[in-house]
């Protein structure tokens, strides 16, 4: 039992605690309607509390929490089609897998240029600097897609590597993933696949009958492809995964480890919670692959229903959604995003397209957008978009 005095902190403390999170904004109001994230599976939050202690930094007292990263891995590299010479590594997100990706590029090419889409997110910034790394920036097409023919004029006896990306971080658009394998692989250069977002949705698509490119291993020039749990995986923050093509390559990023029982230790991150682990395999149990399409298949339906109210309205979209995230035309996104915002809902800017982005998620339901659609037709009308 805890003492009085303890309990009335105890409670002070929760109380202090609520208060900061009414501030928040919530998913399961349904407002949040611009995030790539997710409010998580029930079972997600289960699993993760059963497993907060834990840390996947030392297998030796945690062998129980090592063997579910193991079978995670499995199930996202079975996913990926990824070949028996393969590895996967849990990692914190899609930041950490494109950094993870350029540090392995860079220690098995030497070289330090970067050839990306124009799309590319933002963490290349970081990659830039943190590594010393030259961005080569190659422009997109009228879809919205890296600009193929634009690629090979950029390569030369400084490229560490290709980036394409299976669902862009803006518009949720794919590059044509399978030319640029053909060109590394012509060229023999390393070959990223950004697909934190697309990685749990391009699968589903496929299976779906949708006509979206292929994006995984069975092509011969993917090395890397990074995707996270914790956006449509339907799982917890912070959850992402690389799956490395050749499990030899792993050396290039490990280091030994003399105070652990691991004698070496790979990748960026020590000691890491066994948390986000637990909740991401609890919720690929849970759903298989089957649970996924259908909720892809639901988000996919919801888009649709959202871009034709959008439609309805008179506004437009930037280019047709490939996947669940729609870009709509504002003459003033900020102003826009803002006044939104006083009314209780949330989107996200994209100042570079002049648009605001809204992305489909699992906990997105068709009520919602009914709900959501006056609040935005008014909200142009104030703020002069119609
Ligand atoms: N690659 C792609 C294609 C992404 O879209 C993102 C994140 C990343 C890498 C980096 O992932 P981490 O943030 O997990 O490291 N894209 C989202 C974005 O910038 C991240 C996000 C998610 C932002 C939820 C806001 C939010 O509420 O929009």
């Amino acid at each position: 039992m805890e003492p009085k005095n303890k309990r009335n902190i105890h409670c002070s403390i929760l109380q202090e605690l609520n208060e900061y999170r009414e501030k928040d904004f919530t998913f399961a109001s349904g407002h949040i309607l611009g995030s790539m994230c997710t409010q998580p599976h029930p079972i997600a939050k289960e699993a993760y509390i059963k497993f907060l202690e834990t840390n996947t930094g030392d297998p030796e007292l945690f062998p129980g929490t090592k063997e579910i990263e193991f079978k995670l891995i499995t199930f996202i590299s079975e996913l990926l089609n990824a070949p028996k010479t393969a590895i996967g590594q849990i990692i914190s997100g899609g930041t950490e897998g494109n950094i993870t990706a350029m540090w392995l590029a860079k220690r098995l090419t030497g070289k330090k240029e970067i050839i990306l889409p124009e799309s590319a997110h933002f963490s290349f910034q970081k990659i830039a600097s943190l590594m010393d790394m030259k961005l080569v920036s190659v422009p997109l097409n009228e879809h919205y897609y890296v600009d193929i023919t634009k690629i090979k004029d950029k390569i030369n006896e400084n490229t560490a590597a290709i980036l394409g990306i299976a669902g862009s971080t803006e518009l949720g658009t794919i590059d044509p993933i399978p030319e640029l394998s053909e060109i590394c692989l012509d060229e023999n250069l390393f070959f990223h696949v950004d697909a934190a977002f697309g990685g749990f949705v391009i699968p589903f698509l496929k299976d779906l009958n949708f006509d979206v490119p292929e994006f995984d291993f069975r092509l011969k020039g993917v090395s890397t492809i990074s995707l996270d749990a914790h956006k449509m995986g339907y799982s917890a923050i912070p959850l992402g995964t690389i799956v490395i093509r050749d499990k030899k390559w792993l050396d290039e990023i490990s280091v030994e480890s003399h105070c652990i029982s691991s004698r070496k230790q790979a990748g960026i991150l020590g000691t890491r919670s066994g948390g986000p682990v637990a909740a991401a395999y609890a919720v690929a149990r849970y759903l298989g692959r089957d649970g996924y399409r259908k909720v892809v298949e639901n988000c996919m339906n919801i888009t649709k229903y959202t871009e034709e109210k959008i439609m309805e309205m008179g506004l437009t979209l930037v280019t047709k959604p490939t996947m669940n995230v729609l870009g709509v035309k504002m003459k003033n996104v900020p102003e826009f995003v803002k006044k939104l915002s006083e009314y209780g809902w949330k989107v996200n800017k994209i100042d570079r397209l002049s648009c605001i982005r809204i992305v489909i998620m699992p906990q997105t339901t068709k009520k919602i957008i009914d709900e959501f659609i006056p609040v935005f037709r008014k909200t142009c009308e104030e703020v002069g978009e119609l």
